[in-house]
């Protein structure tokens, strides 16, 4: 049996065509379903379904073989166990800074100020502003970070973004790329080893479908 960790929303339905490309169907959606463990088409496949940043730590584990996974959940996981054997091109945004319109980034940069910094992502802010020589202090939170300079809780924040239609709705604005996001597929390098003849062809049908699109 091959398990696949994926999480709802646009991982999942991105990761569709892929399983399609691999001959596999889910017998459900999870959107609808409350099922945590879906079935597929093929007996010897099925899929759970969990948070976006659980999905390394149950691959890292074994109770997964294999996982989508966002580049930014992977760098805040740190990756220990896992094989990242392909760039799935999938729920690509952009790891950004942003701030609220008129702040002046550059200045406060310049003059080496001390930043307060709003983020999910603490590891991937923490690496950045000190490759910057930027002094900060992290504020870590776990949603919904536009809302922190709005209400003073943070001068800027780090937060991925792909239209910038929530920055625009927040009056805010980015001023810095940290790096351009997608999502990988994630493997057990134990599972690979053992299940390596059921395991190879699903991964060479998802690098397939992932150069092609
Ligand atoms: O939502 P939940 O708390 O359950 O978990 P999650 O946010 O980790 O999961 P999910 O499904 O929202 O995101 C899964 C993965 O999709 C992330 O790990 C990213 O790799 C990828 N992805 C791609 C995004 C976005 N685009 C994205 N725009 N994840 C989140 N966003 C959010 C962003 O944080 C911001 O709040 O969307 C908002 C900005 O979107 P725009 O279009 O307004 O710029
Ligand atoms: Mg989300």
């Amino acid at each position: 049996m091959i398990t696949l960790a994926l999480s709802k929303g646009r991982i999942f339905e991105e990761t569709l065509p892929l399983l399609a490309a691999a001959g596999i169907v889910p017998n459900e959606n999870p959107e609808s379903s409350r099922k945590l463990i879906i079935g597929t088409n093929r007996d010897d496949v099925r899929l759970i379904i969990i948070r976006a940043t659980d999905v390394p730590t149950y691959v890292q584990h074994g109770a997964a073989d294999m996982g989508v996974a966002g580049k930014d959940v992977l760098m805040e996981h740190g990756g220990d166990g896992l094989y990242q054997p392909i760039d799935l091109n999938i729920a690509k945004c952009r790891m950004m800074v942003a701030t609220p319109v008129g702040f002046d980034y550059e200045a406060a940069v310049r003059r080496g100020s001390r930043l307060r910094v709003a983020t999910k992502y603490t590891k991937t802010a923490r690496l950045h502003f000190a490759a910057k020589g930027v002094h900060i202090d992290l504020i870590k939170l776990y949603g919904s970070m536009e809302l922190a300079p709005l209400v003073g809780l943070s001068d800027i924040i780090v937060d991925l973004v792909s239209t910038g239609s929530t920055l625009k709705a927040n009056n805010l604005v980015a001023v810095e790329t940290i790096c351009e996001i997608s999502s990988r597929l994630v493997v057990n390098q134990a599972s690979l080893k053992l299940k390596h003849d059921m395991m190879q062809p699903i991964i060479e049908a998802f690098k397939g479908a992932a150069l092609s699109s």
